[in-house]
Order: C-alpha cells, then sequence, then structure tokens
C-alpha cells in the first residue's frame, strides 16, 4: 500500500514496529517469499523509482508520546491503519494471544484517534476492517454497509426510523477488536468531527502487485502456515507441491473475498473520497465476490490436479453459512475486480514463479516450501 501510495506521488510515512516479524519468530514460521529488512525493502525501493519513503520503529499502542509528536510533525492528510494483530486464528490459539491481540489492537486504535483529535490535524482515517465483524450469518438479509435501518415504537405512538451501527456477532477475538473498532471510530467521529472510513474487508488472496513485480526486494509476504496463511494462499500452495487440499468442516462456509491489487485499488479509492467533517463513519464492504470454501478447492483441484481432503474443523465456526453482501460503494465506482473463475489460475502460475525464482537473484527469494 505505501508503494502505491509513493507511486501515486504522495509523500508516504510508514509507523510499524515490526510486529509481524516478531511473531514469526515466536511461532517458529517465516513467509514463503523472503522478506528483507524494511531500510533494505525502503532502499530497493528507492532505487528503482528515485521515491524516498520514511518510516519511523513506533509502537502505537505503546508510546503514544511519539505517535502524537510524529502527527503533529507530519501533519497527513491521510492516515490508513493497518496496524492491528491480523489473524484471526491467531487471536484464537490462547489466551495469551487474544489478550494480546485486544490490547495491541484497540490502544492501538484509539491512541491514532486521540493523538488526532489532540493535535488538531484534519486527516481522513481509513481503517481496514473486517467482513468478520458482521458474522457470517446473514440469515436471509443483505449485509448493508455497516448501518441497519431499524424503525420502532416511540412512548408517544408514533414510528421512529433510524440507522444504527450493525450489531455484529464476530466469531474470533480479533473480529471482535474490529467490531469494538467501529465503536471508537463513531464515538470520536460524533465527538471530535473525526473523519473516518472503515472498509470491511474478506479474506484477502495473491501476493504481488504492480510495484512489488519491479524487484524481488519488494515481494510480498506469502504466508501458508495455519494461522497467518490464509485460505485461497493455502489451496494454491498446496496445490503446487501435491499435498490434499486442506478443506476444514463441511467447506460449505462462505466468505468474501478479495484479491491483494483489488484491495489496493479499493483503499485509493477511498482515500479520494473522503467523508466530511461532521459526517458519521462511512463503511464500505470491500468484497470483489462471495464464495464457499468447497468450491474455492475445487477450482484449485481443477487447475492443479490435487485432490481435496476434509478435515475435522479446527476452528470454532459455524458449519455453514449464507452470505449476501452489499457492495454497492464499490460497483457503483465502476470496480472490475479479479475473480476466482478468470484470476486463479494466472495467480497460481505466479506463485509457482516465486518458488522458483531467477538465477539473477542476489540470495534465495523463496524459501523451503514444507507442510503447513
Ligand atoms: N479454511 C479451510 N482450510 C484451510 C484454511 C481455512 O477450510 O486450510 C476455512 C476456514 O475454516 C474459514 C475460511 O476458510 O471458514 C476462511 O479462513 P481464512 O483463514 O482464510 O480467513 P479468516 O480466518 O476468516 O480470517 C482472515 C484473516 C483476517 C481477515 C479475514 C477476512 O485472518 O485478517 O479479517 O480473513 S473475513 O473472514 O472476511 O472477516
Amino acid at each position: 500500500m505505501a508503494l502505491r501510495f509513493s507511486r501515486l506521488g504522495a509523500r508516504v510515512t510508514l509507523l510499524d514496529n515490526g510486529s509481524r516479524r516478531e511473531i514469526d519468530k515466536r511461532l517458529g514460521t517465516a513467509s514463503l517469499t523472503r522478506i528483507r529488512s524494511l531500510p533494505e525493502r525502503l532502499g530497493a525501493w528507492h532505487d528503482r523509482t528515485g521515491r524516498r519513503i520514511r518510516s519511523h520503529d513506533i509502537d502505537l499502542a505503546e508510546n503514544y508520546a511519539a505517535l502524537r509528536a510524529l502527527l503533529s510533525d507530519c501533519r497527513p492528510d491521510i492516515i490508513v491503519h493497518f496496524a492491528e494483530q491480523r489473524s484471526a486464528p491467531y487471536s484464537m490459539m490462547s489466551s495469551e494471544a487474544g489478550r494480546y491481540t485486544v490490547d495491541n489492537n484497540l490502544r492501538a486504535t484509539h491512541n491514532i484517534l486521540s493523538a488526532i483529535a489532540e493535535s488538531g490535524i484534519d486527516p481522513h482515517l481509513v481503517h481496514l476492517g473486517s467482513l468478520g465483524v458482521y458474522g457470517y450469518c446473514s440469515a436471509g438479509l443483505r449485509l448493508p454497509e455497516g448501518y441497519l435501518p431499524v424503525t420502532a415504537t416511540g412512548p408517544d405512538g408514533r414510528e421512529v426510523r433510524k440507522e444504527v451501527l450493525f450489531p455484529g456477532e464476530p466469531d474470533s477475538i480479533y473480529h471482535m477488536t474490529k467490531a469494538l473498532d467501529q465503536q471508537l471510530f463513531a464515538f470520536h467521529a460524533r465527538f471530535h468531527g473525526l473523519r473516518v472510513t472503515d472498509l470491511h474487508q474478506g479474506v484477502v488472496w495473491g501476493t504481488q502487485t504492480a510495484e512489488t513485480r519491479i524487484d524481488p526486494r519488494l515481494v510480498n509476504r506469502f504466508d501458508h502456515d495455519r494461522l497467518y496463511g490464509t485460505v485461497v494462499n493455502r489451496f494454491m500452495i498446496q496445490g503446487i507441491t501435491g499435498q490434499p487440499l486442506s478443506v476444514y468442516g463441511s467447506g460449505t462456509q462462505r466468505r468474501g473475498f478479495i484479491h491483494i491489487e483489488d484491495m489496493l485499488r479499493c483503499i485509493a479509492y477511498a482515500t479520494r473520497t473522503p467523508p466530511n467533517r461532521g459526517d458519521r463513519v462511512r463503511v464500505i464492504n470491500q468484497v470483489a465476490e462471495t464464495c464457499s470454501v468447497d468450491h474455492i478447492a475445487a477450482l484449485v483441484s481443477a487447475q492443479t490436479g490435487v485432490p481435496i481432503s476434509h478435515v475435522d474443523n479446527p476452528r470454532r465456526e459455524p458449519e455453514g453459512n449464507e452470505l449476501d453482501v452489499d457492495t454497492s460503494t464499490l460497483r457503483g465506482i465502476g470496480f472490475t475486480p479479479r475473480l476466482f473463475e478468470t484470476a486463479l489460475g494466472p495467480e497460481i502460475e505466479d506463485v509457482q514463479a516465486l518458488l522458483a525464482p531467477p538465477a539473477e537473484t542476489t540470495g534465495p527469494a523463496a524459501r523451503a516450501v514444507t507442510a503447513p
């Protein structure tokens, strides 16, 4: 995302405490692609484009003073907030992981909101939320973009209509933090006039973007382990390496999905169209299509010839669910997303290419793939 904004001509400053790298060390996991240090990556971007991205090692949850000082100094027009522990299964792995997820995510979000309000700046805050905030039981409803119209009868018998934040039913501690984030955004928008867009995003798939392709040192993470590997990426790597595709439970769980390249386009769109001061928080459902897990497995199996294996579901989640999502905002901007039917085959080839890096690459660009 930082590279995309830099290419579009923005002056980009990164705040990163390296938490994802630390979690890898603790879990003994690694991205399939080799992820260079942040200074190396920013150096590569500069080598290739002449553009500079500044970075600061600041823990947003722990170091409010540094965050506040930096915002007063930078006075950003846009803040894109990704600074949260992002894996649902990680958050459910242990009490410690769940508590870290709550402590980190809520404190980071609230510190950003407080620092904006306290420093008197007026940036548009764009937050990466999650479709899972709603819960996965749409039960005949089309999940709206954040708000549910309700009609109630007042004490005088008159009908009252209003829109309320959708009363979500998150299925993990991680999704619960995104549901609580929503309340913090609503409060600060109402109380301090902060301008906020919350993107309720589906499961991301794919690895490379236009910018990361220009140099192997810029490649994105490709996680394929049980905690950070999302379902499509796991199926792709299982297909490529000839391991049965691990469908959890019945496979009739339905989720929303979006390709990483389309995610960048959607976030860039959101930043170009900020809400006004005094508006309620804008919610956009950032989803290209909904699909069941067994359908994705069938597509990957057809592409790779690898069989599907239904394994006991290690997660506590509804066995199967319907999912109908309102994506009016994205369809309204003429969004033509990558869909599995046509884009999955080329993506599998891309991942294969990442496993077999060109000979001139300086150092190993890919790691050995072990059974995830
Ligand atoms: N699944 C399998 N086999 C696997 C891995 C997953 O059948 O090998 C199933 C899971 O049981 C689940 C579905 O695939 O029903 C999706 O799992 P996932 O790990 O791809 O995604 P999920 O846990 O839902 O969460 C991920 C990210 C989170 C993000 C969310 C978007 O961890 O950051 O917010 O996707 S959403 O689910 O729409 O809220």
